[in-house]
């Protein structure tokens, strides 16, 4: 395992002179995040990112993500020169070394709460999901009402996106999503670089849109989609721990052990009813994820790669980007390397 940290390339409010200081974090997860979705990323950008980390002291370990164009997920007949056009950005990648890509599938919305700063009985604030409260929400006029989303969709877009989407069940997103590694995961293989799916956030369908990457099984069926080294996934604790049926240390074990475990993201999550949790403090103790048993499978099935502790809480009076605070990422970040150092003493 090394440890990685999140940065939001020269706009980060975090410089990259304070995330080097966390001790034990030589890698960072970037990404361009001023080239349009489906556009081909220009190199020579990708290599002055890469540039400005080296002179950091650390290396470009990920790239999260290349989001992945609405017509791919969707099976228009456009996919074909986006694909090309994704492929070109990942043999970018390739030539300068980076890697791992994390990349999702899933349908208009990324990782969705309903309170990105629910104050805790400690006076910090935590991200927060409940379902009933998403079910109150009302996107006819765009995604003004969504926290995290205010600015993403206007209600023409949004509501055109919602009805493709009437045609697309699960088992469409699947031979969509098979469409897609086809095309990549050879590339992807050839520019050296591995390809790491991020699982659904939440693990279920929201807004009656299909969420396929939400388990253990549905990891190994999209290892089998496509038999490469470069086909695997990005193993977020937190997302899939919002579901109290995946059973997190068996998934790393499966996953790991058939070598397509390609990036870990550690959080944890406390579950709090039926499709309702906050995020916690990364350490086992505070949530439902089991971040001792977690971490000890990827130590028994070897995992070398890039590990990050994901969302923190904001603390100490920290203002930043939700979830992506410096504090409590980096409390995130000594844990998980205290924890592995002993169980891979032990
Ligand atoms: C949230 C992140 C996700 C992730 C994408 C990967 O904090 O984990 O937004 O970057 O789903 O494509």
């Amino acid at each position: 395992m090394h440890m990685t940290f999140r940065w939001f390339g020269p706009d980060d409010p975090i410089p990259l002179a304070n995330i080097r200081q966390i001790p034990g974090v030589t890698g960072i997860v970037s990404a361009l995040y001023d080239v349009a979705i489906g556009d081909e990323w220009p190199k020579s950008k990708l290599e002055r990112l890469g540039e400005m980390i080296d002179r950091h002291g650390m290396r470009f370990s990920v790239v999260e993500s290349i989001a992945v164009h609405e017509d791919i997920k969707l099976g228009r007949p456009t996919r074909d020169r986006l694909l090309d056009q994704y492929c070109a950005s990942v043999h970018a990648m390739g030539e300068l070394g980076i890697p791992v890509l994390c990349y999702n599938f899933m349908p208009i919305f990324d990782w969705t709460r309903t309170d990105l700063a629910e104050v805790q009985p400690d006076g910090s604030t935590a991200l927060s999901y409940d379902d009933r409260a998403l079910s109150r929400i009302d996107l006819s006029h765009g995604t003004g009402d969504l926290p995290g989303w205010s600015a993403a969709y206007d209600a023409t877009t949004l509501q055109a996106l919602l009805a493709a989407y009437k045609e697309i069940d699960a088992e469409r997103l699947w031979e969509n999503l098979a469409y897609f590694l086809e095309r990549v995961v050879p590339e992807a293989e050839r520019a050296g670089v591995r390809m790491a799916i991020h699982p659904d956030d939440p693990p279920w369908s929201i807004f009656g849109l299909p969420r396929i990457i939400t388990s253990g099984a549905a990891f190994e069926r999209l290892i089998d989609l496509v038999d490469s080294p470069s086909n695997g996934v990005t193993f977020c604790t937190g997302s899939l721990g919002a579901d109290p049926n995946n059973d997190l240390p068996t998934i790393a074990r499966t996953i790991g052990g058939r070598g397509r475990l390609h990036f870990a993201h550690c959080r944890n999550v406390a579950i709090t009813g039926e499709r309702r949790f906050h995020e916690a403090p990364h350490p086992s103790r505070f949530g439902d994820v089991p971040m001792r048993d977690v971490l000890a499978a990827l130590v028994d099935v070897g995992f070398t790669g890039p590990m990050r502790p994901d969302h923190g809480r904001m603390i100490w009076g920290e203002h930043g980007r939700a979830g992506y605070g410096l504090h409590d990422r980096a409390l995130g970040a000594m844990y998980l390397q205290g924890l592995w150092e002993g169980l891979e003493r032990a």
